[in-house]
């Protein structure tokens, strides 16, 4: 997953960049502002206040090639991919990065008795924890852990802020384990400086059901970057989930590793286009004034469908059937039970909102639409610190024609808006295609790979996707 922005702001930033690698003071500056910004997010992890001549030149080789250090080693774009040798991918049960797999089933067999009761060694300074989500102090190091380290956009202008709330309820739905929230922590002073989750997830890939683990929120602290220690974290956690006798897993990354299953992209709507512009994010069109573009973005101050209200919990059983049979249409699908809908799509303040239409004069529920709250950190900008975003999670209409589809999400729009959201993000996955354009998203420049792991089956196209992760 990358943090993603408009494909036009990329284009100016990328730019800047080129400009910032022709002129060394351009670039001791950006690189004085990018470390005072930081330092001041964050005490625990504090560089010094100037960088060194040996961090100035990784600086300067990261603007060269014009994309973060922040995704490890992975390359992000297929090219570059297909000459990477992938030390630790190449050892693990996922499709080659040239195969292009026609048959379905696991890639390899393994029995529990087979599997090590006994954690992955790690050095000797670090030492594993599983972190508990219950406890409020543990949630807080977690949030810290990827308030500073989680992923950025390829020109580290923003980092995801998954609020601690929003944490609790990602990473304990229905059958949650503890376990499962692997946390590494500094043997001498106990700090937690890299995490991995995983939470169980019944999925159908084509025709088959699978019981699976989703693999999120993986991150190692920036000082201990490209020792190696993401395929331990990978290993450790597929050891504690293969002990569950659950050999599959699906994930996201913003990278391209061996190998995705879907290639998905970000589109953004804009609703609060100056502040969008005055961050950076994206960027005033030629030939248009900010007046202009204020009134092109602005959205109905009340939504319009008739019957168009909260989800509440009596909605939850009509809501299973709705979104089940929904997503019986796409070729890869998690598949509910009526208490994981109600984990899921319950509105919960500053997380998680969603909407059903209810046909006027009966109790039917025709349309259900959601999002969820993720801010983003704006690094090192003087006046903004955050940027406030809702991403489209799962949206039904029984009706599914073009002119439904604008009204149901037009409305989820101005839902977000009432929400002091500044964006609205969606992927193309199911029948996005059908609002996107008409309701002005615009392309961002981020690109999300679904992968399953120890699974093969053909590669599913981008509105055959029916999973959304966090
Ligand atoms: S996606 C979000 C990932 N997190 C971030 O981007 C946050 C910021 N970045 C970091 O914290 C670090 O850069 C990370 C890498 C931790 C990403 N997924 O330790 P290294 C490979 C998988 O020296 P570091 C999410 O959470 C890379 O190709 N592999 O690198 C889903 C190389 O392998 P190879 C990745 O930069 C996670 C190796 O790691 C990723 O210090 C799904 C280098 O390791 C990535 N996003 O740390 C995980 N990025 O040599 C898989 C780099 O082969 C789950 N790499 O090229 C699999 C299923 C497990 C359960 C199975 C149960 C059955």
């Amino acid at each position: 997953m990358s943090a993603p922005k408009s494909s036009e702001a990329a284009a100016a930033a990328a730019a800047n960049a080129a400009n910032a690698a022709s002129s060394a003071s351009a670039k001791a500056d950006s690189a004085t502002a990018a470390s005072s910004s930081s330092s001041s997010s964050s005490s625990s992890s504090s560089p010094s206040s100037l960088l060194s001549q040996a961090d100035l030149l990784k600086l300067m080789a990261t603007l060269r090639v014009g994309s973060g250090g922040s995704q490890g080693t992975a390359p992000k774009d297929v090219q570059s991919a297909a000459v990477k040798e992938y030390k630790f991918w190449s050892t693990q049960p996922v499709p080659k990065i040239d195969e292009n797999p026609t048959e379905h089933g696991p890639i390899e067999k393994k029995r529990v008795e087979d599997i090590s009761k006994n954690p992955y060694p790690l050095p000797s300074s670090f030492e594993w924890d599983s972190i508990d989500m219950t406890d409020d102090k543990q949630v807080q190091e977690v949030y810290t852990l990827l308030y500073e380290n989680y992923v950025e956009d390829d020109d580290n202008m923003f980092r995801f802020d998954y609020s601690p709330d929003f944490l609790r309820w990602a990473l304990m739905p229905p059958g949650f384990k503890r376990e499962w929230h692997v946390g590494v922590r500094s043997a001498s002073n106990k700090k937690l400086v890299a995490f991995i989750s995983g939470i169980p997830q019944m999925m159908r890939a084509y025709k088959d059901k699978v019981q699976m683990v989703e693999i999120n929120y993986l991150c190692v602290h920036k000082k201990l970057r490209s020792k190696r220690l993401a395929p331990v974290l990978i290993k450790e956690i597929t050891r504690r989930v293969n002990l569950h006798d659950i050999w599959q897993a699906v994930y996201t990354a913003g990278v391209v590793l061996p190998k995705p299953v879907a290639q998905n992209r970000y589109y953004h709507r804009s609703l609060n286009p100056k502040k969008l512009i005055d961050i950076g994010f994206s960027r005033l069109h030629r030939n248009m004034t900010m007046a202009r573009t204020i009134k092109l973005y602005k959205v109905a101050e009340q939504p319009q469908l008739e019957g168009f209200r909260s989800l509440r919990d009596s909605d939850i059983p009509q809501v299973t059937t709705l979104l089940n049979r929904y997503l019986d249409q796409f070729q890869l699908a998690p598949v509910f039970s009526e208490e994981e809908v109600r984990h899921w799509i319950t509105p919960r303040k500053g997380v998680i909102d969603a909407y059903v239409v209810q046909q006027p004069g009966t109790n039917k529920l025709t349309d259900l639409c959601s999002f969820y709250h993720l801010p983003s950190t704006v690094i090192g900008h003087p006046q903004h610190s955050t940027l406030r975003a809702a991403y489209s999670f799962y949206n039904v209409t029984a009706n599914p024609t073009a002119e439904r589809w604008h009204d149901l999400m037009g409305d989820a729009l101005i839902m977000a808006k009432q929400l002091d959201m500044d964006v609205f993000n969606a992927l193309n996955v199911m029948e996005n295609e059908q609002f996107l354009k008409h309701l002005k998203f615009g392309e961002g420049d981020g690109h999300l790979q679904y992968y399953l792991y120890n699974w093969k089956c053909p590669q599913v196209p981008t509105n055959q996707v029916g999973l959304v992760l966090l």
